[in-house]
């Protein structure tokens, strides 16, 4: 998988990307991620790529040429799948979201910020605008990176242990169950005597009622 960032705080998004698992995944060849820097297509010598709101208004606005200039330079490249803009007022992503764009080849995301993107941008290039929750941020790129994340961690040959990605919250829709390393008693609290049993069975069954009542309690509204 190829992901395309167009930013313009490359900055904020190159570190996230050269650690732990995203750093492993670029170096086993599982995702590339290419950062790009929005200013490089700025307007004049001041590389502008915001303007006032037509209209008024408090905030500036992303112009459409840097970020047309940009999306065609790519897309005469390689065919993309989906061109994502990273946007609160998106579809709110949920695994089932992630597990599908997890099976994509290339994918753009266009990260806003200010008041966001020129609304011809959103007409003439983006597939699919995402918002990651009810809540805002100072720019895409936090919402970006989660996504890029979420997407990559489920790419076979990420994770050192390819089924843990199967046994995350949200896959079946359920809450992850408790988890419990040595030591098997601290101070009064003891670990429960199931997972010390070594009885596979009847462990699988333990974590699978513990899921379910911890969703019960905790997200009923997935198990609708
Ligand atoms: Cl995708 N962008 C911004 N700026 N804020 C957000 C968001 C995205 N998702 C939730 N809040």
């Amino acid at each position: 998988m190829r992901i395309d960032i167009i930013s313009c705080q490359p900055g904020l998004l190159e570190g996230f990307f050269a650690h732990s698992i995203m750093k492993r995944a670029a170096e086993n060849g599982s995702a590339e991620v290419v950062i790009h820097d929005l200013r490089d297509y700025g307007l004049g010598k001041n590389r502008q790529i915001d303007d006032y709101a037509f209209g008024g208004g408090a905030g500036m606005v992303m112009m459409i040429e840097p970020l047309s200039k940009i999306i065609r330079n790519l897309t005469a490249e390689r065919q993309y799948d989906e061109i994502i803009y990273m946007t609160p007022d998106g579809e709110r992503l949920n695994q089932k979201a992630v597990n599908t764009l997890s099976l994509r080849t290339n994918l753009m995301i266009i990260c806003g910020h200010y008041k966001g993107i020129d609304e011809r941008v959103r007409q003439l290039f983006v597939t699919r605008e995402i918002s990651i929750g009810d809540y805002v941020l100072s720019g895409g790129e936090i919402a970006a990176a989660a996504l890029a994340d979420a997407v990559i961690r489920l790419i076979p040959g990420v994770l050192n242990d390819e089924t843990s990605a199967l046994t995350d919250s949200f896959q079946d829709n359920l809450l992850a169950p408790p988890v419990y390393t040595r030591p098997a008693v601290f101070e009064d609290k003891a670990v429960p005597e199931v997972l010390l049993s070594g009885n596979e069975k009847l462990i699988n069954e333990w974590r699978l009622a513990k899921s379910v009542e911890r969703t019960e309690e905790r997200r009923p509204d997935l198990l609708q």
